[in-house]
């Protein structure tokens, strides 16, 4: 066994930033992170909308109170408003709905009254909360979320709602279909029925009221990178296979094989690649091919799209309080599982959007959210078409003909070839062994004892078993594999 091992990290997200960080900082000096693009932070990434910070990727710190590592590096470096350090603020549980305040549009350009949408909202946020509980209780009556709330919903419609005039009913189901699309944001999904029931509870939440990174989420990046030997990252150096189990090299039993031809041996290597990446080019990136049970998982996980598209105006049209903006189709007052035809109507996938906040930092923009097959069709348009259909939503909702944006700004998350979506979801048949199978590292336990352990590990968001689809999640992950390494080695030494 060596004793100063050989491990490379591929990927310089979160994840594998968090890695290298905790190895370097136990006294590990032959760490190497090899990265796909010029730049680190993966999903985490600061953009620029004019003169104003957006962020393309993560948005917020998902429950910044103590628990959450995130929160606490980031306060620890300095990096967030004194609002976030407030005690009042982490000990808010909001359970994964912050209390936006709302202003509503409907297709026909009317502004409703917040008020309106609130029972249909209570109805919604009821079917959530008992979606994630069926895990506790085993045996579900449907395979996915999506299932469970069109079964439901109807049948509690027909009850709690039986004397109200049908034009109410009509807005009520307008708000269902809204809040099922604004679902699919938050999950990743194309659909609520890509999500199994069974594992829906598998994700928790941390109490305090999310925050963001006033100097953008980079700005922790940065922090991070400069407590870590220079030279340590090599960008623009995708990797394209692993070879692993390496029979012919006993002292470095993996070799990983980069795009540009150089083979670099290691002891270990943590791969950080996201699920989406993973999912398209597993059987391309390991030699031999990855265990059975490990690509099942990989294959039940879901992985989907969520993008965001930033729109500047020269004023609000928006009251000065509002945090979000939902957007009713007049047309949408029965359940609609599907859009129907992406490419004529993909804009109506769009819930609406959320307000930056605040106006003296960042000026009157507003963030559009849009998951789905109609957000992985919209990235493929142009950017004066996006701003074109943008313009008529926004003209029609509002009844105002003359409001134009100033300029706009969209992600396009499935269409890089590194992430290949933007988040991970537990699929229909998922559960929370598919977690356990996806962090598993290679050669799985029970391999010949003459091999040797720990070659190949697995970080990355989508190898946490509750906080997947996050910051705070992903670089638990990098730290998790770490600490793996550190503890074999102090054994080993003994
Ligand atoms: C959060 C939030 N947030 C919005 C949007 C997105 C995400 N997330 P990385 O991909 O970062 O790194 C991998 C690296 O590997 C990368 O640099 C690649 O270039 C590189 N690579 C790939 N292939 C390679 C190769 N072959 N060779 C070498 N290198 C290679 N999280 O906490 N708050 O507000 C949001 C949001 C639009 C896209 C988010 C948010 C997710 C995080 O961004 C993400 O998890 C981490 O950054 C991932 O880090 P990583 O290191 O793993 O990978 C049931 C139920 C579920 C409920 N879920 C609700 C959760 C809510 C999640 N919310 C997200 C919402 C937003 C708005």
């Amino acid at each position: 066994m060596s004793v100063n091992p050989k491990i490379v990290i591929i990927g310089c997200g979160i994840s594998g930033i968090a890695a290298a960080q905790r190895l370097v900082n136990s006294g590990f000096n032959n760490v190497r992170v090899l990265e796909a693009t010029a730049r680190s932070g993966g999903r985490i990434k600061t953009g620029r909308l004019g003169n104003n910070i957006v962020e393309i990727g993560a948005n917020w710190i998902h429950g910044p109170s103590e628990e959450n590592p995130v929160f606490c590096l980031a306060r620890n470096y300095g990096l967030l408003d004194p609002e976030a350090l407030d005690p009042a603020n982490q000990a808010m549980d909001i359970g994964g709905h912050p209390p936006w305040v709302p202003n509503v549009f409907s297709s026909s350009g009317q502004k409703l009254k917040a008020e309106d949408i609130y029972p249909a909202q209570d109805m919604f946020v009821e079917l959530l909360y008992e979606s994630s509980e069926f895990q506790n209780k085993g045996g579900e009556p449907w395979a996915s979320v999506g299932d469970f709330i069109w079964s439901e919903v109807p049948q509690r419609a027909a009850e709690k709602w039986k004397d109200i005039d049908g034009a109410t009913r009509s807005l009520r189901m307008r708000v269902i279909n809204n809040l099922l699309k604004a679902e699919c944001c938050v999950n990743g999904a194309h659909g609520m029925d890509e999500l199994g029931l069974g594992a829906y509870g598998l994700y928790k939440t941390l109490p305090g009221l999310d925050c963001t990174f006033p100097s953008g989420y980079e700005s922790l990046i940065k922090k991070l990178l400069s407590e870590l030997p220079n030279g340590l990252v090599a960008y623009n150096r995708p990797v394209c296979c692993v070879r692993w189990n390496n029979s012919e090299q006993r002292e470095n039993p993996v070799t990983v094989e980069c795009d540009d031809g150089e083979r670099i041996n290691a002891d270990h290597v943590i791969v950080t690649v996201p699920l989406g990446y993973l999912k398209k080019h597993h059987s391309t990136l390991f030699h031999p091919p990855l265990p059975l049970q490990k690509l099942h998982s990989i294959q039940r996980l879901g992985f989907g799209t969520n993008n965001k598209i930033f729109v500047e105006f020269d004023s609000p049209w928006w009251d000065a309080d509002c945090e979000v903006i939902y957007l009713l189709w007049e047309d949408e007052d029965v359940l609609l599982p599907e859009i129907s035809d992406v490419q004529r109507s993909w804009i109506k996938k769009l819930f609406g959007f959320t307000v930056l906040k605040p106006t003296e930092r960042y000026g009157h923009v507003l963030c559009g959210w849009i998951a789905g097959h109609e957000s992985e069709y919209m990235e493929t348009l142009s950017e004066q078409e996006v701003t074109h259909t943008i313009t008529q939503l926004i003209r029609q909702f509002t009844g105002n003909p003359t409001i134009t944006p100033r300029r706009i700004l969209r992600s396009q998350w499935f269409h890089d070839p590194w992430t290949c979506g933007s988040y991970s979801h537990p699929g229909k048949g998922c559960s929370a062994q598919d977690l356990e199978n996806m962090m598993e590292p290679l050669p799985t336990k029970g391999s010949q004892s003459q091999v040797s352990p720990l070659q190949v590990l697995f970080a990355g968001e989508a190898t946490h078993p509750c906080y997947f689809s996050t910051v705070h999640g992903a670089l638990l992950t990098g730290w998790r594999e770490a600490d793996r390494l550190i503890t074999h080695y102090s054994k080993s030494k003994l």
